[in-house]
C-alpha cells in the first residue's frame, strides 16, 4: 500500500527544535527521505492544502497554525509507507495515541500535534505534489 508518503512537522515542532528526533523517529523506521524542505507555507498554500476541511470548526485555527511558522516537508518511501507513517504518528487526538508514538510525544493539542501524515495513497500522490510539484513518482532518483 503506497511506496511514498508526505510527512510535515508542523509549526510547533519546528519551534521546539523536534525537527531532528522525529526525522530520527522516521529514518529508525525503515523511511528513506527522499525530499526534504523547510519554509513558511502561505494562505494560498495552506488553503489548498486543507480544503477538504473547508467549512469546519476547526479549520480557520488549523490554517492559522500551520501559517503561523516554518514547517518542514518531506517525501518518505517505504513499503506501505503510508499506512506504517500513520501508525508511528498516532491519532489525530495526540492525547489518545499510542506511547512511543509522534504525536503523542511531541503533541500539544489537537490542533499544535506536531506532524501531518497523508491518511491515504490518493491523498499522499495529491499532497506530494502540492508541496514538491516536480516529483516524479516513477523515477525519483
Ligand atoms: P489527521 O489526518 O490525523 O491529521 O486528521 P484530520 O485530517 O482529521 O485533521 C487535520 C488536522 O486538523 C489535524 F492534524 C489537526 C486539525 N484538527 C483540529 O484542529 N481539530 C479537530 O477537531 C480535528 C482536526
Amino acid at each position: 500500500m503506497g511506496y511514498y508518503t508526505l510527512l510535515l512537522i508542523k509549526p510547533d515542532s519546528t519551534a521546539k527544535n523536534h525537527v531532528g528526533a522525529i526525522l530520527q523517529i522516521v529514518e529508525d523506521d525503515d523511511f528513506i527521505i527522499e525530499r526534504l524542505k523547510m519554509f513558511k507555507m502561505d494562505l494560498e498554500l495552506a488553503e489548498r492544502f486543507y480544503e477538504i476541511h473547508k467549512g469546519k470548526d476547526f479549520y480557520d485555527k488549523l490554517i492559522k497554525f500551520m501559517t503561523s511558522g516554518k514547517i518542514v516537508a518531506a517525501v518518505l518511501s517505504r513499503k506501505n509507507a503510508v499506512l506504517e507513517l500513520r501508525k508511528i504518528i498516532g491519532t489525530t487526538d495526540y492525547h489518545k495515541s499510542k506511547p512511543e508514538t509522534i504525536r503523542r510525544i511531541y503533541g500539544e493539542t489537537i490542533t499544535r500535534n506536531a506532524v501531518h501524515a497523508s491518511d491515504s495513497i490518493e491523498n499522499a500522490k495529491e499532497e506530494i505534489i502540492k508541496i514538491f510539484p516536480d516529483f516524479d513518482f516513477n523515477n525519483n532518483n
